[in-house]
């Protein structure tokens, strides 16, 4: 089954806490720590597979859970690292992760993670200090990230074919390449995009096949808008259109009809090279000698070649192929597209929204990545831990800003899941 798009939910492993241990052994009085840090948690990541051709298994599944890292251990072990999870997804999948597009992973083998598995949590041994040679404070492991992940596939290929249904399409895809799409006598016949390869002396034509376009289709009539998206990545189109017409529209009308339905679907799509193959002309009805030949059609300012040919006997085909491959080899060199990663965005530490209540104070929301985390890791058992939090807290200027915005004794405070009672001092 062709399934080219997909939303599934992803959550990172967590880190290994951090151990609170100390070095213990006959002989060795005051031994001092040796708790060791706990291990990453495991990253979800995407990979690009050239045998997938849909996303047919994330519709299948849903949720995907990386391993968490395990604890850190006495004598300073480190705790082992949670195993990452790689999900192989067909190229030309769009990756969209909480709504804000993160990448095109297109080339085979290429990767991203799009949710990073938690630190490991430091054991004692890392807060040991010259004011401090007995650390009673070990962090807890970071929670790993989780993501609403969209997955959209847009096809890729050289060539994208349209046309109105039955024009010849798929019989067209299955003459110049290995592709065997189903054809047949009757309209929508294809139902999901085809892809077929022609292999030509030094270079591959990809063609896209898709199913057929009828007026409306940039608002979803027939099968519509869901597959326009398959000719986006496209570098050229071919209109195919029967001789004859369809359902009393004459060829050039069809034409036009199609044009504009690409460009209410999205104008870029008019400014790649198109060419017209007017097909069936093997039907004796055809006339193809009669006023069609050698001539083009128009949209707009600009005009497009006519060829005519029959999907069906081969006659023709050659030349427009031969013409595609003209059009192919002079666009220019695809640039490289830009590299997504490693382009951090500086936020602030921490941001601070207020709301009222009636009973028990005001709500003070603090947000911010680096304080969840902070909070996520600390063990509130460990008085030490706390008194960090503090500090660290107090460091950051965000008891300042607290109490700028006013917050009162008996006033809360949330930083992620937690909520505290302020207190003076
Ligand atoms: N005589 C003749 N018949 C053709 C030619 N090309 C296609 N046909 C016939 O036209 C009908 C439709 O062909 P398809 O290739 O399924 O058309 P399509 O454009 O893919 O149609 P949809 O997938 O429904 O949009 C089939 O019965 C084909 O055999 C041709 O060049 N000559
Ligand atoms: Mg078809």
């Amino acid at each position: 089954m062709f399934i080219d798009k997909a939303r599934i939910y992803v959550h990172a492993g967590k880190g290994g806490n951090g151990c609170l241990s100390f070095r213990r052994e006959k002989y060795v009085p005051h031994g001092g720590p040796d708790g060791g840090t706990g291990g990453k948690g495991g990253d979800i990541i995407f990979r690009v597979s050239p045998s997938l051709k849909t996303l047919y298994d994330f519709q299948c599944r849903s949720h995907y859970s990386s391993a968490n890292g395990t604890p850190g251990q006495g004598g300073n072990k480190a705790g082992r690292n949670g195993k990452d999870l790689v999900l192989y997804v067909p190229p030309g999948t769009v990756v969209f992760r909480n709504g804000k597009i993160l990448t095109d992973l297109i080339t085979p083998g290429e990767e991203i993670i799009v949710a990073q598995g938690g630190c490991g949590g430091r054991g004692n041994t890392a807060f040991k200090s010259s004011k401090n040679r007995a650390p009673r404070i070990a962090e807890k492991g970071e929670p790993g990230e989780e993501a609403v992940i969209d997955l959209e596939l847009k096809l890729i290929a050289d060539v994208g074919i349209v046309g109105y249904p039955n024009a010849g399409k798929s019989t067209f895809l299955s003459k110049v390449t290995q592709a065997r799409p189903k054809i047949a006598d009757y309209p929508f016949t294809t139902l999901t995009p085809n892809l077929g390869v022609l292999k030509s002396k030094n270079k591959e034509i990809i063609f896209a096949d898709i199913p057929g376009l009828i007026e409306g289709a940039h608002f979803g009539k027939g099968l519509g808008r869901d597959f326009l998206r398959h000719i986006e990545r496209t570098k050229a189109i071919l209109h195919l259109i029967d001789i004859f017409g369809y359902q009393g529209k004459s060829a050039k009308e069809i034409f036009f009809l199609l044009n504009r339905e690409l460009e209410l679907y999205n104008p870029e799509l008019l400014k790649r090279p198109m060419l017209i193959g007017l097909n069936k002309i093997d039907l004796p009805e055809a006339n193809p000698d009669g006023y069609l030949r050698g001539k083009s059609f128009s949209f707009g300012k600009k005009k497009y070649p006519v060829f005519l040919l029959s999907a069906l006997t081969g006659e023709g085909t050659k030349e427009i192929c031969l013409e595609i491959l003209k059009i192919l080899n002079s666009l220019p060199a695809e640039v490289k597209k830009e590299e997504t990663r490693g382009n951090y965005v500086f936020l602030p530490d921490f941001e601070v929204c207020t709301s009222s209540r009636k009973e028990k104070g005001n709500i003070f929301q603090v947000s911010g990545k680096k304080v969840e985390r902070l909070v996520a890791m600390t063990d509130f058992s460990q008085k030490e831990a706390v008194k960090r939090l503090q500090n660290i807290f107090s460091k950051m200027g965000l008891d300042k800003v607290l109490e700028k915005k006013g917050i009162n004794e008996g006033d809360t405070v949330k930083i992620g899941e937690w909520e505290f009672i302020w207190q003076k001092g």
